[in-house]
């Protein structure tokens, strides 16, 4: 079964799935080996690979590296059109609905869409909406537009609903990676109660508190970076909050 439908299938289930972001340029591979071993063992659904920048070329080499230790999925999540491998299973194809870059919107799509088309991976369209987090992140910055603020719930919804209108398969609340506040619950719930494609929430989740909160309040799946990159054993608790709910 294909990632996507595994995501609506748990979904009308309601069940939540748990995304582990790995940044191949931040990861040390000593790290990488715990984080691995602690992702077999807790059950975490996805591993995302990717990040504003990867200038290591790591990319290909990562992804073999996770493969040959583990089944679990492996999602690109790409910060540019330049993210791109065939080792992965599947491909967030993000459209920065949020921002008004048009390279961001549709510009980058149209060059690697050849890529895909020739690809095995598995292309799950996605609205990709940046949310203030209270401190300006690399996404912020590198994609060189507004996030909405974190007030702002009716712009969220409105973005939210044209993104599932226009026929994406997920929307994704970003605040950011390592970002100061995670998206706020308030807007993951009013996000939740207008749009029925799966509800991704990610940037700033550090506590199983947080997660649950979050779960909550209408989130589909989270994803954690930072967080567990520095501190691999809190991945015990987050995905224990996910698969108790
Ligand atoms: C995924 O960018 C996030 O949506 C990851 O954020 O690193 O803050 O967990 P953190």
């Amino acid at each position: 079964m294909h990632l996507y439908e595994q995501l609506t299938a748990a979904k009308q289930r309601g069940e939540k799935r748990l995304a582990v972001l790995i940044d191949p340029d931040k990861l040390r591979l000593q790290r990488l080996e715990e984080l691995l071993g602690l992702g077999i063992e807790c059950g975490v659904h996805y591993f995302f690979i990717g990040g504003s920048l990867v200038v290591n070329n790591m990319l290909d080499e990562v992804l073999s590296g996770i493969r040959q230790r583990c089944d679990i999925p492996l999602v690109l999540f790409p910060g540019n059109s330049f993210q791109l491998s065939y080792k992965a299973d599947a491909i967030l194809f993000l459209s920065l609905i949020s921002g008004r870059n048009p390279e961001l919107l549709i510009g980058q799509h149209v060059i690697a869409a050849p890529f895909l088309k020739m690809s095995p991976l598995e292309v799950i369209s996605t609205g990709y909406m940046l949310i203030d987090g209270g401190v300006q992140t690399a996404v912020q910055y590198m994609s060189n537009t507004y996030p909405i603020p974190a007030g702002k719930t009716d712009i969220a919804v409105c973005t939210a609903l044209a993104g599932e209108m226009l026929g994406l398969k997920t929307i994704y609340l970003e605040a950011g990676s390592g970002a100061l506040n995670p998206v706020p619950e308030h807007m993951i719930e009013a996000v939740r109660g207008a749009i029925s494609i799966p509800l991704i929430v990610g940037g700033g989740i550090r506590t199983p508190e947080k997660a649950a909160a979050s779960l909550r309040a209408g989130a589909d799946m989270l994803v954690v970076g930072n967080a567990v990159e520095k501190e691999p054993g809190l991945l015990r608790e987050l995905s224990a909050v996910v698969r108790g709910y």
